[in-house]
Formats: structure tokens, sequence, C-alpha cells
């Protein structure tokens, strides 16, 4: 009875990450599917800009056209904030907030096409990128 328990520990403990894995890719693909409005199965600039656009104003709650770290959350750090705040004013316009949109989108693209496929997305810098457009 203890081997059966300590073998079924062992067995959820194998299937953790396998099952994280599935759902990243599952959230990548249904991701790229959403937002691939060309239909050639991976995401380009202009179609992750449409997917940023959409989400800057569902998080703009306020509609004064700009994010805070408020409205940005978790998405943002610190660090990219101050760097895309390039008027200095404690918000991000949309130009500005798409200067990090396309930072996390060259550094989720590391064989520097210019498509962003799905398994791309799953990567450490991949799911960054998708952190910040969801
Ligand atoms: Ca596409
Ligand atoms: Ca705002
Ligand atoms: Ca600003």
């Amino acid at each position: 009875m203890l081997r059966f328990g300590l073998t079924a520990f062992a067995i959820s403990l194998l299937a953790l990450p396998v099952v994280s894995t599935a759902r990243a890719a599952d959230n990548a693909s249904a991701f790229v599917a959403k937002w691939d409005t060309d239909h050639d199965g991976t995401l380009d600039l202009a179609e992750v800009n449409k997917a940023a656009d959409a989400l800057f104003d569902k998080l703009d709650v306020d509609h004064d056209g700009t994010l805070d770290r408020k409205e940005l959350g978790r998405r943002v750090t610190r660090t990219e904030f101050k760097a895309a705040d390039k008027d200095h004013d404690g918000t991000l316009d949309k130009a500005e907030f798409e200067t990090i949109v396309d930072k996390r989108f060259h550094a989720a693209n590391p064989d520097a096409d210019t498509t962003i496929e799905a398994s791309e997305l799953t990567t450490r810098s991949g799911k960054r990128l998708l952190l910040l457009l969801q």
C-alpha cells in the first residue's frame, strides 16, 4: 500500500510539468489562431501589434489613452516601464507600449525570421511576450 502510494506520488510529480507544458502549448496555439489574420499559421509583428492594441484598450479602464503601472499590473517590469516611458510622464501611451511589445517580439523570435510560431510562444521569452498580450 505504501509502495503504491509512493509510486502514485512519483507519477503525479512526473506528470506535472507535462501538463503545464501542454497547457502552455494549447494557450500558444489558441493565441496564434485568434490573431493570425493572414492565416499563414504564424504571427508577424503587425498581427502581434493588433493583439497589443486590443489589450491596451481593454487595460485602459479610465479611457485616458495611456496605461499607468496600475493598469499594466505585472505585465511589464519597472525597468521596462521606465525605458519605454520616453516622455517620463509616468504613463505609457500606445506608441510607448509598443516599444516593449517590439522588444519582446524580437526576444521571442530567435531565428530572426519575421514571424513567430506557436512553438516559439512556449519558450521563456515567448511566454513573456504572451504575458504582455493577454
Ligand atoms: Ca500570420
Ligand atoms: Ca489609462
Ligand atoms: Ca509616457
